[in-house]
Formats: structure tokens, C-alpha cells, sequence
């Protein structure tokens, strides 16, 4: 295992302001059928998280099924920026790495865990913890490294922008590959947790679950989360050829 902070290379030209405007995400009902997942083409595709609200929380855990079509270059996930002041986090791969790490407006920190296979379905799994700044990682169920020294804000304002995919304003950086299951909790949850969470799903860590996508519309522009009802995931950003691909979910 080894783990390294290095200089931005992800987010440091994501322009962390007024992202909320350019992502707005009207409402619509969806019907559930059976289980899907979301593919990301690599190119422009986005899915817009905006609806979830302010996480006025000192940690979060932010974990989902990827499985990644290419894992070469800056390959973003999925990242959360204050519009007041650009803090945030981000969840993706970089290099070749499954990579976690903030951003503190003035720029951008990353830290690299394992190594991701492309092809694979994988469960990935982020703590965040603001008042130790450590980023703890999971592959699978079992944590794989933790850092310290991560500067971060999960939300310090009342704005804020979270996207799938990409940037929310830029292409660069657009993750390639099928996401399934993405889920939010409210703190950071321990090792015997997340593998709980990989053996079931997210209900079996009810505690503190915040929002979870379990992508089973198979059509259409929005996403249900199945636990705050009030929220979804808008995709495309009003452009159909930045709308994910439905496709066969990972079970
Ligand atoms: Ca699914």
C-alpha cells in the first residue's frame, strides 16, 4: 500500500463558483423497475446530485459499485464543492489509483489508494472526517489506507454543487464506467460497517444514511434516491448527449 498527497491535478481549474446555477435539476417522478446502473461514455456524461442539500456534518462516508471502463488519467467519480468558498471533496481515479481528496478553494489535495481495475465491478467506499482532516479508504469491504492532513469542508455554506462524472462546469476529467448503488451517510462509518454495505446494501447501515441511488429506473433523466425522497440525480445537465447510459446494474 501507498499513500501520497500531491498538488491538485483534479480540481484546482473546476471553478468552485457558482457551480449550483449551471446545475440546476428540476424535479420528476421516475418509476422503478428492475435494477440498473448508470455508464459514464469518458466524454461529457454528468449526473447532478444538487437536490441532496447541505450535509452540516463533521464526517461523511460516500460509497458505491464502480466498475471502471478505463482508469487511465484524472477520472472523476464524483465531487461536492461549496459555491461560497470552493471547499469540497472528491471521490474518483487518478493514474491508475482509486484517489480520494478536498479542496480548500486555493487548491486541491489528493491522496492515492489502491490500485483500479478496469472492468471489475468494485465497491468503493470514502470516509471524510473534517476535524482529524483524514480521508479513510475501503476496496471491497476492507480499508485499504487512511490519510491525515487532507484539507477539506464537507459544506460550510448553504450552496453547494455535487456532480457525477465530471466537472460540473468542464469535461475534463470525465469518469468512464458504470456506477450502481451510490450512497451518502452522515458520518464516517467503520470497517465492519462498509462491509456490511458490500455484503448487502446501504439499508444494512441505516444509521446516519443520508441519500442512496440505487439507479433502478432504466430510463430517463432522473434517479430516485430511495432515502431522501426529496432529492435525485438529474442527468445530462439538459443536454441528451451528456445523459448516462441506463445499462444492466451490477447484480
Ligand atoms: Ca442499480
Amino acid at each position: 500500500m501507498r499513500l501520497h498527497i500531491v498538488r491538485d491535478r483534479m480540481l484546482r481549474h473546476s471553478i468552485p463558483l457558482l457551480l449550483l446555477l449551471s446545475c440546476s435539476d428540476p424535479a420528476g417522478p421516475v418509476a422503478q423497475r428492475a435494477d440498473f446502473a448508470l455508464r459514464f461514455d469518458g466524454i461529457d456524461d454528468i449526473a447532478c446530485l444538487n437536490s441532496l442539500g447541505v450535509l452540516p456534518v463533521p464526517a461523511v462516508t460516500v460509497a458505491a459499485w464502480v466498475r471502471p471502463d478505463s482508469v487511465s488519467r484524472g477520472r472523476l467519480l464524483l465531487s461536492r464543492e461549496d459555491a461560497s468558498d470552493g471547499r469540497g471533496f472528491f471521490i474518483g481515479i487518478v493514474d491508475g489509483r482509486w484517489t480520494a481528496g478536498g479542496s480548500v478553494g486555493s487548491g486541491t489535495f489528493m491522496a492515492a489508494f489502491d490500485t483500479a481495475r478496469a472492468g471489475t465491478w468494485t465497491h468503493v467506499a470514502f470516509t471524510f472526517d473534517v476535524g482529524s482532516s483524514r480521508i479513510t479508504a475501503f476496496v471491497n469491504g476492507r480499508p485499504v489506507g487512511n490519510v491525515t492532513g487532507v484539507p477539506f469542508a464537507l459544506n460550510t455554506g448553504a450552496v453547494n454543487s455535487t456532480a457525477m462524472g465530471r466537472h460540473v462546469l468542464s469535461v475534463r476529467d470525465a469518469f468512464a464506467g458504470s456506477v450502481d448503488d451510490l450512497a451518502i451517510w452522515r458520518r464516517a462509518l467503520d470497517s465492519a460497517e462498509v462491509f456490511r454495505v458490500v455484503s448487502a446494501n446501504p439499508l444494512a447501515v441505516s444509521d446516519g444514511l443520508f441519500s442512496w441511488n440505487p439507479f433502478s429506473e432504466g430510463s430517463g433523466i432522473y434517479a430516485k434516491d430511495s432515502v431522501n425522497t426529496a432529492a435525485w440525480a438529474y442527468l445530462g445537465r439538459g443536454s441528451a448527449e451528456q445523459v448516462p447510459k441506463w445499462v444492466e446494474g451490477r447484480k
